[in-house]
């Protein structure tokens, strides 16, 4: 049976299936392209969590099948957390990821190093046609270079250095990415909780 990848951004689906094609899940993974007919939600929560919660309940009530869903940013410690939920459509496009990440290197123009703290944040949900719901997060730390580096992984990938690493997401390979990343974190905290419900 079909397990609904709840997105329609091409970054997070091809960092979904390598997260999950080693589960040992016997579902296929569908993306949201799989059902134009649905329109898209509105993400009106004002956390990771409900945003993600309200992606997984849209696609599963629709669809009659499981569904999955993230949602994601960045959180600026200067910044009070933002772009936070906002991260996707920070320059008023809804993922334009160049004009995001500029507009988001201008605002810290002036930021010194040592005050350029910032986390990525990842809320996956699984949502059951029934209304059977679960949530969970992860976070990778890091800090903002003031100048884009790398051409892997998507948005603010080129930006942000984790801690402990010399190199951007973008300059990480996508499986060393996905090993330390806040997607990979939140969906291998809930394949258990898949496994558990789905059988
Ligand atoms: P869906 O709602 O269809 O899943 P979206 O791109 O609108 O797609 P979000 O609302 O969750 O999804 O916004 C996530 C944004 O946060 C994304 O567009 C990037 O700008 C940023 N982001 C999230 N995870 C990231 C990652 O791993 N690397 C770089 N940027 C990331
Ligand atoms: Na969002």
């Amino acid at each position: 049976t079909r397990l609904i990848l709840a997105t329609r951004n091409p970054g997070k689906i091809t960092e979904l299936r390598a997260i999950l094609a080693d589960s040992g899940l016997g579902h296929e993974l569908v993306g949201t392209d799989a059902y134009p007919e649905i329109p898209d939600v509105r993400e009106t929560g004002v956390t990771f969590a409900e945003n993600a919660l309200l992606k997984a309940h849209a696609l599963a009530r629709a669809t009659g099948l499981p569904a999955v869903a993230d949602d994601s940013g960045l959180c600026v410690d200067v910044l009070g957390g933002a772009p936070g939920i906002f991260s996707a459509r920070w320059s008023g496009t809804h993922g334009d990821d160049t004009a995001n990440l500029e507009l988001l290197l201008a605002q810290l123009s002036d930021i010194s190093e040592e005050h350029r703290a910032a986390h990525f944040a990842c809320a996956a949900a699984l949502a059951l046609p029934d209304g059977t719901e679960r949530v969970v997060e992860g976070r990778l730390r890091g800090t903002l270079r003031h100048v884009p580096a790398g051409t892997n992984g998507f948005g603010y990938d080129p930006i942000l250095q984790p801690d402990g690493e010399t190199r951007t997401c973008a300059q990480l390979s996508p499986e060393e990415k996905n090993a330390i990343s806040h997607r990979g974190k939140a969906f291998r905290a809930l394949l258990p909780v898949v496994r558990e419900l789905l059988g």
